[in-house]
């Protein structure tokens, strides 16, 4: 972990070149310029999107720490090799004629709620809606591992995709490990399909890793190398970022399963610049979704002006993919406070206050939704 360390001392000294300056740890100052730039790039899943089971490319949340790589599916080959009896070398049409499953995924990116702690750890400035739920298609990780013949001394599996960049002062290409049994899970999907459509360029075309219950990180786009290792990878989107940590130079433990959390569409309509909400006195069917990578969901209350009251709870399409959430409310003028938490089978629940740590990670506090009710003028 002394190699971790180091390159952390060099981000701090040198800013990468030609980028807007942002500081190095985390920060009760204003927005930065680099985190505005980045926030455009990626973008959230508008929370009204909530209405709707599965969320349309688009409305997604996109999460791309380098630059989009632009894939032509006619060269484009999938390696799979290292600890395994036979290496296999496949084209998209070869992958296409395997069998193939449709998984519904609610995926989180780790980040999510990260710009509302204090201090704000400086990275992607996600508010809360770093998330979404789609259908993906494609071949089960595990029947081309089969196929490859995984070794008895397997470890991992390592991921890498065809984008590169810097990060942390390191030059690297996109890559990222899974523990060996997570791998052989029946739910993993290689996918090339999001949705029954093509995957799209921001969404990893032509191929990309799917992890149902892990956060974003672990599900590589522009998937290229599938490497079966016998030792832990040491990469750094796996041993210097993704880790909760408590300062710079604790080496943390690593992000994997996606914490409880649930969301509310906001009611009423919004104010253009602040989004306040306003809505009329009277009846409105508060809703929301709600999922866990760690169990299924089991409950969800909804807090008004403090007061608890449970959820009526609707099935989920899948595992790990989002369940809805409904409430009838009726609305009395003035000022309220809106809240929704969940809890899982695990018995894990959202925390009030914010989980802070060093990299602005796995934050699944409760969402607060402000709403002003008065009678229309
Ligand atoms: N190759 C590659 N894969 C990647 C990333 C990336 O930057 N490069 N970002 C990861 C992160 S942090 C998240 S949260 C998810 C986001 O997936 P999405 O953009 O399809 O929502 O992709 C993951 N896979
Ligand atoms: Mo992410």
């Amino acid at each position: 972990m002394t190699e971790i360390k180091e390159d952390r001392q060099e981000t701090a000294a040198t800013p990468a070149t030609g980028a807007p300056q942002a500081p190095a740890g985390p920060t009760d100052g204003p927005l930065t310029a680099a985190e505005l730039q980045l926030s455009a790039r990626n973008h959230s899943m508008p929370l009204e999107a909530l209405r709707r089971e599965v969320t349309p490319p688009g409305l997604h949340y996109v999460l791309t720490h380098f630059d989009i790589p632009d894939i032509d599916p006619a060269s484009w080959h999938l390696l799979i090799g290292g600890a395994v009896e036979r290496s296999l070398e496949l084209g998209m049409a070869a992958l296409r004629r395997d069998p193939a499953i449709t998984v519904p995924v609610t995926l989180e990116c780790a980040g999510n709620g990260r710009s509302l702690l204090t201090p704000r750890p400086v990275s992607q400035p996600w508010v809360m809606e770093g998330v979404g739920t789609a259908y993906w298609t494609g071949v089960p990780l595990a029947y081309l591992l089969g196929k490859a013949g995984v070794l008895p001394n397997a470890r991992e599996v390592v991921f890498s995709g065809a984008d590169s960049g810097i990060q942390g002062g390191v030059t690297q290409r996109y890559a990222r490990s899974l523990p060996i049994r997570e791998a052989l899970r029946a739910d993993v999907v290689l996918a090339y399909s999001m949705n029954g459509g093509d995957l799209p360029p921001q969404h990893g075309y032509p191929l990309r890793l799917v992890v149902p219950g892990w956060y974003g990180m672990a599900s590589v786009k522009w998937l290229e190398s599938i490497e079966v290792v016998t030792t832990a990878f040491t990469g750094y989107q796996q041993a210097v970022a993704y880790r909760y940590q408590d300062n710079a130079d604790d080496a943390g433990t690593p992000v994997s399963r996606i914490r409880v959390r649930s969301l509310m569409v906001p009611p009423g309509i919004p104010d253009f610049l602040t989004r306040n909400r306003t809505l009329v006195p009277g009846p409105v069917l508060l809703q929301g979704r709600a999922w866990s990578g760690g169990g299924a969901v089991t409950g969800v209350e909804v807090g008004i002006d403090g007061t608890w009251l449970p959820a009526q709870l609707e099935k989920a399409p899948g595992g790990f993919a989002w369940r809805r959430w409904t409430l009838p409310w009726v609305a009395e003028p003035g000022d309220h406070v809106l809240s929704c938490r969940a809890t899982d089978s695990t018995g894990a629940t959202q925390p009030l206050g914010q989980n802070w740590n060093y990299q602005g990670l796995g934050n699944n506090m409760v969402q607060q939704v402000r709403v002003t009710v008065s009678a229309p003028s």
